[in-house]
């Protein structure tokens, strides 16, 4: 609709010359309209951005920017390389949509924002690591895919509700969209040299999610990086995956090979898991932004009885019953039974001191 006032007033100033009295003044109507127009769209982006971040505070979301929809260029020739020099190992999913991935308009007909949302989960307590194997800390709980997007589809029904009915697409790691970086466009945080998103305020124990939707809002701006001279993270990671500032080879990564890998593990992992049997925290457990995470407040990402009691002797004993049971609900059933089982093998019950 703004488009078609825009080219009246187009019309109105190329032909200016031979106006009549009366067509002045439907012209000028017309500019009036036009101007009172993009005043209304203008205080309803406001209006409607300041509603999503009261939403976005109600349902629980640590923070919440926006960016504008369009084609990611910045990011275009990382993720090129990153497919290019293979570091997605065997994760083929990472090779499709690469359009769709770096422009969220493809993925999302008429999108015109993306609101990206952080939720936190930062346990109170860290599950003994005392003669046990690991977990990373996003694995203690339910699955948040599903808890994330509960609340995502509650959160939209309440927005429409107040704005009225808006086009949008829900999304938390389960579509060709850089998370990362439209966070780091909105300004909720900067990409650390482990590549994960940071907040100077909360460190970087959260989750990304996003609302791609048609709704003109006011847009955020990215925030400064503060890793400065900092590289405890490259000098930490047992694996050295990550190859460069913010460039994880993720076919190095721990994670990968304990939750993404369906094949053995290489033996280039051997002795270098430091006792990871799903994920791995390391390069976030290091950083010191980090000091400055609090807990989380969301009852579905406590961990049950079992992984808070369960020491190596158990995991070792582990049955395709009791995973069920452990991990019903959890992230952890993406490895499967039998993952599970390959990754504890592959520690087997050797001691290996943390790389200094
Ligand atoms: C594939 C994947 C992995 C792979 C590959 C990791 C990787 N670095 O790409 C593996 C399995 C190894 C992995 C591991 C983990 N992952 Co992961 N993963 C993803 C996934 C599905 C896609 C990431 C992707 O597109 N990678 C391709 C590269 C090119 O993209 P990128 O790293 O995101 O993009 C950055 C680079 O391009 C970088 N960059 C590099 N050079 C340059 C240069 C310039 C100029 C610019 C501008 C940018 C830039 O900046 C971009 C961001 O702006 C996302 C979900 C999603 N859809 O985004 C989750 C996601 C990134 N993972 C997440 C998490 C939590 C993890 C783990 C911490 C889990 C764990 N504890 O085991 C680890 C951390 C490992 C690490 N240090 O990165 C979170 C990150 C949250 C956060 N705070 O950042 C995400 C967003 C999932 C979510 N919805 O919460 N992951
Ligand atoms: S998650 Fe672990 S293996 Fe992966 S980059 Fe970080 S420290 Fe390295
Ligand atoms: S450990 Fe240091 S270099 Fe690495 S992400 Fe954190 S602040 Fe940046």
């Amino acid at each position: 609709m703004s488009l078609n006032l825009f080219e009246e007033k187009e019309h109105y100033q190329t032909t200016s010359n031979d106006f009549k009295p009366y067509q002045t003044s439907f012209c000028e109507t017309k500019i009036g309209n036009f101007v009172t127009l993009q005043h209304i769209m203008f205080q309803n982006a406001q209006k409607y951005s300041e509603l999503i971040k009261e939403k976005a505070k109600k349902f629980g979301f640590q923070d919440c920017g926006i960016s504008k929809a369009g084609f990611l260029e910045e990011d275009a020739k990382p993720l090129e390389n990153f497919l290019k020099n293979g570091f997605h190992g065997e994760m083929k999913y990472m090779e499709n949509h690469f359009d769709k991935r770096l422009d969220p308009s493809l993925l999302v007909p008429h999108a015109k924002s993306v609101i990206s949302l952080s939720y936190n989960y930062f346990p109170k307590e860290e599950i003994s690591t005392l003669d046990n194997f690991k977990i990373s800390k996003y694995a203690y709980g339910e699955d948040y895919h599903e808890v994330i997007k509960e609340i995502l589809r509650e959160m939209v029904a309440e927005l429409q509700e107040e704005i009225g009915d808006f086009h949008c697409r829900i999304f938390t790691d389960s579509a060709p969209v850089l998370e990362r970086s439209w966070a780091r466009k909105s300004g909720i945080g900067w990409v650390g040299k482990n590549a994960n998103l940071i907040t100077k305020k909360s460190g970087s124990f959260y989750f990304l999610a996003e609302i791609i939707c048609d709704l003109d809002l006011q847009y955020d701006l990215p925030t400064t990086d503060h890793c400065g001279t900092c590289t405890k993270c490259i000098e930490a990671c047992p694996t050295d995956a990550i190859v460069s500032e913010k460039i994880v080879d993720g076919s190095k990564c721990i994670s990968y090979a304990t939750i993404e890998l369906k094949n053995e593990i290489p033996s280039d992992f051997s002795k270098k898991m430091e006792d990871w049997m799903f994920g791995c925290d390391i390069c976030q457990d290091v950083c010191p932004w980090n000091r400055f995470s609090l807990p989380h407040n969301q009852p579905k990402f406590q961990p049950n009885a079992y992984l808070k009691n369960f020491r190596k002797e158990n995991w070792k004993e582990l049955t395709q019953e009791i995973f069920s049971e452990i991990f019903k609900k959890s992230p952890v059933k993406r490895t499967k039974f039998a993952g599970l089982k390959r990754n504890i093998e592959f520690l087997g019950f050797e001691v290996i001191p943390p790389k200094k």
